[in-house]
């Protein structure tokens, strides 16, 4: 049995319940052979033992009173997984299916994609199994103040640095910094995400899209290719997939479909900023459901229990969430021509589908890569609140742009180095490994 493999098992028997965490350790660990055999002063250093362990986990109880006076209990977390690089730094996800497993897989991702962004960050996640979906904005509130009482005292601008993730965007960041800042009577960059008003980065809400969005045109360069004219097949209707169909349409492509859990909508006429607009409005101010979009548009459909995977497009921009391209899902895909596909969600295509996707020949940019705009961007506020000073939209957005060219030179050097040419999943697990591992033999056993 090969190191990797005994690691992997060893990962499996101690975490039976935790299938994405596994998933995810195993996707990274079928990369590493290679620079394993190279380097054996990783396997003498237990490197990659010490990797799969969190270095910390706090799980805690979240009590609040809901607008009927009734007490509620949810569960908190924080994954604070490895610090070698920096201080803890990733989001918060508030959705039913937060548990232990989904929050290490996350934590896991966010150490080498943190390690990808050329600054330095460590990795972490958190959240809860909080559903804001039809709460009130005061219930909203009250279960961030009860959360933030207690998360308070495992972060800190230093130690780690929360932000958003699913179901966390302006509003919730908003009551988390606040009662934060009441209770440390503290002002600091403790979370990014902030508004602009109070500390937050101009482009950090549009950076994970835009990125995403930058990442799939650096790998379409690489073969003389653009986006421009391409129909574009994004899931999602959020934060992510929102401002990844805005950059698409600012670079000529043509996206076409937009999901949340219920459905998804197909606009063969494509979506425009006029309709971008109002699904902003729809998803961030009314909370409604995709679904309306085809009332206020009829040229478009609405495909309920569905994903959007069977429509026909050149790019595709998995933005919801984990293993939502399947095989069968990426085997349409290719049957209907599918030429790049950037993850702007973590982890959404199963290894199974990138296996058929990468045999076809797509341009596959996995989301340690892709998505890792948005935290680049977290790391920039970072900067910017420690200088206590702001830098314009562009001069955000350029260093953004740069980033994302950086990541895409340093996979692909990676993927080529090893010989692998090509492969931007390989590339982008051995990058961001060799930094994080040979940070940690610098650092000693701790
Ligand atoms: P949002 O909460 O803004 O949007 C999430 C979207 O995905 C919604 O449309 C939601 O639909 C849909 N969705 C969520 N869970 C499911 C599910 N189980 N099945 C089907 N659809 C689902 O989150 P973000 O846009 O911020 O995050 C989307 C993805 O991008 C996540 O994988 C996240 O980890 C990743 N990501 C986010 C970054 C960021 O900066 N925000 C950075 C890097 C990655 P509904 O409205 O029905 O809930
Ligand atoms: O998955 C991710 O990279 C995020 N949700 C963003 C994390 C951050 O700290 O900005």
């Amino acid at each position: 049995m090969s190191y990797t493999e005994a690691v992997l098992e060893q990962v499996r028997k101690a975490n039976p319940e935790q299938p994405e965490f596994c998933q995810a350790v195993q996707e990274f660990l079928d990369s590493l052979a290679p620079v394993l055999d190279r380097r054996p002063e990783y396997r003498k250093a237990k490197i990659l033992e010490r990797m799969v362990e969190p270095e910390r986990v706090v799980m805690f109880r979240v009590p609040w009173i809901d607008d009927l006076g009734e007490y509620q209990i949810n569960r908190g977390f924080r994954i604070q997984f490895n610090s070698v690089l920096g201080p803890y730094k990733g989001g918060l996800r508030f959705h039913p299916t937060v548990n232990l497993s989904i929050l290490k897989f996350l934590g896991f991702e966010q150490t080498y994609k943190n390690a990808l962004t050329t600054l330095s960050m460590g990795g972490a996640k958190g959240g809860s199994d909080f559903d804001p979906k039809g709460k009130s904005d005061a219930e909203v509130m009250k279960f961030c103040q009860s959360l933030m009482t207690e998360l308070r005292r495992h972060i800190g601008q230093d130690t780690d640095i929360p932000a958003g993730d699913i179901g966390v965007g302006l509003r919730e960041i908003g009551y988390l910094f606040g009662q934060y800042r009441r209770l440390e009577n503290e002002f600091s960059g403790v979370m990014t995400g902030k508004s602009v008003n109070w500390g937050g980065s101009l482009i950090r809400p549009e950076a994970t899209g835009y990125g995403a969005v930058y990442f799939a045109a650096e790998m379409l360069g690489h073969h003389g290719r653009t986006l421009e004219g391409k129909t574009c097949v994004i899931s999602g209707s959020g934060n992510v997939a929102q401002f990844t169909a805005k950059k698409a349409i600012e670079l000529g492509a043509k996206p076409v479909t937009f999901s949340d859990s219920n459905g998804y909508i197909h606009d063969p006429e494509g979506i425009t900023s006029e309709k971008l607009r109002y699904v902003m409005e729809l998803k961030n101010i009314r909370r409604g459901r995709i679904e309306e979009f085809v009332e206020r548009y009829p040229g478009a459909t609405y495909h309920p229990d569905e994903r959007p995977w069977s429509v026909p497009c050149q790019a595709a921009f998995p933005s919801a969430t984990e293993n939502e391209i399947q095989v069968a899902d990426a085997e349409r895909l290719v049957a209907n021509g599918v030429e790049v596909i950037a993850e702007g969600a973590n982890m959404p295509t199963t290894p199974e589908a990138v296996d058929v996707l990468q045999s076809a020949g797509v341009l596959f940019g996995p989301g340690k890569a892709a998505n890792a705009g948005g935290v680049a961007t977290s790391g920039l506020e970072m900067s910017q609140n420690s200088m206590r000073l702001s830098w314009t939209a562009d001069e955000v957005d350029s260093r953004l742009r740069q980033i994302m060219r950086q990541i895409h030179e340093a996979t692909s050097r990676a993927a080529e180095e090893y010989g692998f040419a090509g492969n931007y999943v390989v590339g982008a697990n051995i990058a961001g490994f060799v930094k994080v591992a040979d940070a940690m033999l610098d650092q000693g056993l701790v």
